[in-house]
């Protein structure tokens, strides 16, 4: 009996037809084979400190896995490269959306390498693992510095919490400087409480704001004027320049007003454009006198150990939470006891007490 005809259709493949050849056997076996092996972490960590970036990506990928078996591979690559960590100087820039972050960090960023030094860009941006947002805009805005060999940038880790996402921040800024970055920039968009934690991992903290239309003070939150290290007001170009100005004048009055920093700064104002560059030198210059003076005085180092301190609670909190609502019979508990709690049958100390008690093994 002949073969039923086979329907003819671009999906089916056709006897007869040779396959194509534009991807070798060999190239796919090598892919396959590279995929397969995943480096130890003796192998990662010694990539790490030779100042390999894949072996860097490949670890605060590790760093980053929420599977439990990684997590133990992670911490040993971390205590590895720990000792040849602290090495650098942690820089947090924030600023809303479209005040040109990227594109200043880019022209920053090239700066820097001009001048013979290595720069890790990370990001703090918990909105980013529902939006998947700013990955692929800031790729083509930093196109310079994501060639750059003496640069590399890191998107944002996805997580559910703040805590979790700045953690592994942390982790990450690490890695790199065990990776021969001495200039990292961690970027934060702010949101929620994101330039708080940025604030906590950092040495010196950069807001990025526009020039208004003279009424530049509105819309800021107190608390991150407080944080500011300096102010840069970008988009200084053009018809901004004199706005620019103004607004500088303003600000710097305004940051006048605060009680003094205990580092014995005085808190800047510089006008810079990122598209013209005009300002980007005497930016970093201004950061670098911050060093000097904090390095000198001891602020440095003091405000680093009050931060390892600060994230050594926040990861016991962070863990000690993730711990209890992750057990399942704390999880049926904590809905009976909700139920209960809402019907004013049980006060939410109380209940809270039971569910304590629970974990910890102090009642059935
Ligand atoms: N004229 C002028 N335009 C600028 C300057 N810096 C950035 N821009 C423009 O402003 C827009 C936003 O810049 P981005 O660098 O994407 O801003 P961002 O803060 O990273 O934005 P998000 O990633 O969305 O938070 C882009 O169209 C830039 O070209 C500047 O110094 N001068
Ligand atoms: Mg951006």
């Amino acid at each position: 009996m002949d073969k039923p005809e086979k329907p003819i259709s671009a999906l089916n493949e056709r006897d007869g037809i040779a396959q194509p050849e534009s991807i070798s056997p060999q190239a796919i076996a090598h892919v396959t084979q590279l995929r397969k092996k995943q480096p130890s972490a003796e192998e990662l960590v010694k990539g790490i400190l030779n100042g390999n970036k894949t072996a860097l990506s490949r670890a605060i990928t590790l760093v980053e896995s929420t599977n439990p078996l990684h997590l133990e591979k992670a911490t040993a690559v971390i205590n590895s490269c720990l000792p040849y960590a602290n090495k650098s100087v942690r820089i947090g820039i924030t600023g809303v959306p479209g005040v040109g972050k990227s594109t200043f960090i880019e022209a920053f960023g090239k700066h820097l390498t001009g001048l013979g030094k290595k720069v890790a860009v990370l990001a703090v941006d918990p909105s980013s693992s529902l939006s998947h947002g700013s990955i692929l805009g800031d790729k083509t805005r930093m196109e310079e510095l994501v060639k750059d060999a003496d640069a590399y940038i890191r998107p944002s880790a996805s997580g559910d919490t703040l805590g979790g996402v700045a953690r592994k921040t942390r982790e990450a800024i690490i890695l790199c400087e065990a990776c021969g970055f001495d200039t990292i920039i961690i970027e934060t968009v702010g949101v929620g409480q994101s330039e708080t934690a940025v604030h906590s991992m950092v040495d010196f903290f950069l807001l990025l704001k526009i020039s208004g239309a003279g009424d530049e003070l509105q819309g800021i939150k107190r608390g991150i004027m407080e944080m500011a290290d300096l102010i840069v007001i970008n988009k200084a170009d053009g018809d901004n320049i004199k706005r620019a100005k103004l607004a500088k004048t303003e600000f710097n009055r305004a940051l006048h007003l605060f009680p003094p920093k205990a580092s014995g700064w005085q808190p800047k104002v510089t006008t810079c454009s990122s598209i013209t560059h005009d300002g980007i030198a005497e930016t970093w210059q201004t950061i670098s006198e911050y060093f000097d003076l904090a390095k000198a005085n001891d602020f440095f180092a003091f405000r680093r150990s009050e931060q390892n301190s600060y994230w050594l609670t926040e990861t016991i909190n962070e863990q000690l939470k993730a711990n209890f609502y992750s057990r399942e019979d704390i999880a049926t508990l904590l809905k009976q006891n909700k139920k209960a709690v809402q019907n004013n049958e049980l006060s939410p100390f109380a209940a809270a007490s039971i569910l304590l008690g629970r974990y910890f093994g102090l009642n059935g």
